[in-house]
């Protein structure tokens, strides 16, 4: 079939997202699907779960098709993971904050993988999705991505529960790929066929987009696994009330696939930075920190977090995805015209 002829019926046909949430609104530790992140490339699919097939094949020992009747049939497995779009992929020097933590349901991976038998040559997972078409001015055919065998896919789950309740259509229904610890470009929705290879795939999902440079800045890496990275739920910068000398609660939530070893808390621009007290690691969820804060005097202040990585890895000030986030926030009355920052 010619790239451009799509093969599916769609609910929405072209780029479809929604505006991410504030991190000042993701309150909630299981952020509701209705605040949840959506990113679909090429349009939304409508799919027939009664018709709905995954294909299995590639370097595998049994390539086999499994209905949504087959996947009912094993047992479900729930997994609570962070959930973040990695923001343009055609912008890997700008800070996103598209973060959001779900609960998925669905059978392991590795259940299936197991069935087929993956063969030793074997060294890669293509994953496609149902969708086609334009993206970017390339005509893309279907959206594929790749993972690497090894940690990646002992982790995932084909998916057809998000928070307790069939996917959306936007979320892949009625099966999606879903990687934890990898950024959700990874997670394929609609998924229709796996393949196991010995190479990457090639699509622009994988070899013209979604390839950032490293550290130093002398390759690219494919944006496979979450940086370190930490967002300041509360206060809220539009915060009222907040008045010096009483005690305000500083917390957010902090993540990436390396685990989180500490979080740091700024209220000076930047300058000096506090240990925040940091809930223990679950599994792939965020995590909670906090810091408490006694303001010496009215004014605004600068509030910033920085997490760092169990493989030491620190949260860049700027220039990266995963880049420090910072808020400005008023304490007590400000004084008319007085916008200079407390330092
Ligand atoms: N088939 C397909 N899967 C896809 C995409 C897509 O466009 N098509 N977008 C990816 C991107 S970039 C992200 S961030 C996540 C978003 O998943 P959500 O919309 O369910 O939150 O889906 C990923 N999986
Ligand atoms: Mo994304």
């Amino acid at each position: 079939m010619a790239a451009n002829v799509p093969d599916v019926e769609y609910h929405h046909r072209g780029f479809f997202g929604r505006l991410p949430s504030k991190p000042h609104d993701l309150t909630d530790r299981i952020t509701p699907t209705v605040q949840s992140i959506v990113l679909c490339h090429m349009g939304i699919p409508r799919l027939s779960a009664a018709r709905w097939r995954l294909d299995v094949g590639g370097l595998v020992e049994r390539p086999i098709i499994l209905t949504q009747d087959d996947l009912l049939g094993f047992e479900k497995k729930q997994v609570t993971s962070v959930h973040q779009c990695a923001g343009s992929p055609l912008r890997p020097d700008e800070p996103s904050q598209r973060v959001c933590n779900v609960v998925w349901g669905g059978v392991p991976l590795s259940t299936i993988l197991a069935m087929a038998g993956v063969r030793p040559e074997a060294k890669y997972l293509w994953s496609q999705g149902a969708d086609s078409g334009e993206f970017g001015n390339v005509e893309c055919g279907h959206y594929v991505k790749d993972l690497p065998l090894g940690q990646a896919d002992q982790n995932a789950l084909l998916a057809y529960e998000m928070n307790g309740a069939p996917l959306l259509a936007e979320h892949g229904f009625p099966v999606r790929l879903v990687v934890p610890g990898y950024y959700g470009t990874n997670s394929v929705k609609w998924l229709q066929t796996l393949t196991l290879a010995d190479t990457r795939a090639n699509s622009p999902f994988t070899k013209r987009w979604y390839l950032d440079p490293d550290a130093t800045g002398d390759r690219t890496l494919p944006v496979w696994r979450t940086a370190v990275q930490s967002v300041i739920v509360s206060p809220s910068p539009e915060e009222a009330n907040l008045t010096p000398h009483n005690a305000i609660n500083v917390w957010g939530w902090a993540w990436g696939d390396e685990g989180v070893d500490r979080v740091l808390v700024s209220t000076d621009g930047g300058r000096g930075w506090e240990e925040a007290a940091l809930e223990p690691q679950a599994g792939h969820a965020w995590r909670r920190f906090r810091y408490e804060w006694r303001p010496s005097a009215a004014g605004l202040y600068k509030l910033a977090s920085k997490a760092t990585s169990m493989a030491g890895v620190v949260q860049p000030g700027e220039g990266r995805r995963n880049a420090v986030y910072s808020i400005e926030i008023v304490v007590g009355e400000q004084p008319h015209g007085d916008t200079a920052l407390r330092q």
